[in-house]
């Protein structure tokens, strides 16, 4: 594929208006209309974007006028939506959570492997720059073969304005943040099996738990704390920052405050930082998430085009999200649960 792809937006909500900024920056590809079943959504997009807008996801799909579609709505409709794509033999990249149990994720891969249509999880926390950078000092045997790590989310922000379907929903804190701390989890220290987890439900009137901590056993046999609260104040609140430490057998990398990684290694440690981008439509606390979108986006365009796999393809999302399944079970069970045998 060599033309401009052109792209159907679905989902004119919160999120989405990062996604649209984003597709303005994308090499190769750019979103040609948008879609939301709420027509006031959907024109006021369409208008601020100068593109047209539809309402009918099954009419714009069909229409053969789109090579991708990206699905910015929330994980209950994924199903639907991914399977008219595919019908209609569409690309796609949708957002997390993927879908809200692991059975339903893996229907709808299946249906679109079966297909052959190339389908991409939205998970944009391993593009930001500050995880990349990880990633390339792990791989350069610095700090040596991963012991131990820990994933840490813990503010107070206030995500129950922009956001306020996590009230209700039954699985929340997990599926909305934990999705982003276990994929990275397996993105820097591998793939893993046993999971035990607790979670609490701190703020009054929630459906579901908004604080959760995870354990991990990776098959390399390092072990992981993934924790993750929207409950836990501090001053200034460290929103939307992922803190913590990864430790292996030669050193150590610190993720603390303000984009800081202290790294010690050779008998010494050494600062870098590592800031997002800032672009005319980020702004703060937002910009390391906003920062994400372009970078994940573009990621998706790129192996599109090559014809090669996504790094958070369907297929290979279903491990994360066999993570968080297999978290909600320990924490109903009480016991250590294996996501393999899920
Ligand atoms: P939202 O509820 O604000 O927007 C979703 C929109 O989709 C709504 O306008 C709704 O009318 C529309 N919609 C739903 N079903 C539709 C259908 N069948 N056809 C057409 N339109 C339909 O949701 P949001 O807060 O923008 O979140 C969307 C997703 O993005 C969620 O899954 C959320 O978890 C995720 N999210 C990701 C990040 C991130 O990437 N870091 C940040 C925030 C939210
Ligand atoms: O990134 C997300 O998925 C959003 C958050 C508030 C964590 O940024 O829900």
């Amino acid at each position: 594929m060599t033309a401009h792809l052109k792209g159907l937006l679905v989902g004119c909500g919160f999120f989405a208006r990062n996604h649209l900024h984003a597709w303005s920056e994308i090499d190769g590809a750019g979103i040609a209309a948008v879609c939301d079943r709420d027509a006031a959504r959907s024109q006021a997009y369409g208008a601020d974007f100068s593109v047209p807008a539809w309402q009918d996801a099954a009419a714009a799909l069909s229409s053969g006028a789109f090579d991708f579609v990206d699905i910015c709505t929330t994980m209950e409709t994924h199903e639907e939506l991914v399977a008219l794509a595919v019908d209609n033999r569409v690309p796609v990249i949708v957002q997390k959570p993927f879908a809200p149990d692991i059975d339903t994720c893996r229907r709808i891969a299946a249906y679109a492997a079966a297909a052959g249509v190339p389908v991409m999880v939205h998970e944009n926390f391993r593009f930001q720059k500050i995880f990349r950078r990880i990633r390339a000092i792990l791989d350069s045997g610095e700090i040596g073969d991963l012991t131990f790590g820990r994933l840490s989310w813990r503010n107070a922000v206030d995500v129950y304005t922009n956001q306020p379907y996590v009230v209700e929903t039954r699985r929340f804190m997990i599926m909305d943040v934990g999705i982003h701390m276990l994929d990275l989890a397996r993105f820097l220290f591998g793939d893993a099996g046993d999971v035990s987890c607790f979670t609490q439900s701190v703020r009054p009137g929630l459906a579901g738990e908004d604080a959760a901590t995870i354990l991990l056993r990776h098959d390399n046999g390092a072990t992981s704390i993934v924790d993750v609260s929207y409950a836990a104040h501090r001053y200034p609140d460290p929103f939307p920052q992922t803190l913590g430490e990864i430790e292996g057998r030669l050193g150590t990398i610190e993720i603390v405050e303000g984009g800081v990684l202290v790294i010690h290694s050779d008998g010494k440690q050494r600062r870098e930082t590592v800031a997002a981008d800032e672009r005319s439509w980020t702004s703060s606390p937002w910009t390391q998430i906003q920062d994400s979108v372009p970078r994940t986006q573009q990621h998706f365009i790129d192996r599109l085009r090559a014809g090669t796999g996504f790094e958070t393809s369907a297929e290979d999302s279903l491990k994360t999200y066999a993570l968080a399944e297999a978290a909600y079970r320990s924490a109903e069970s009480g016991r250590v649960v294996d996501a393999r045998t899920l």
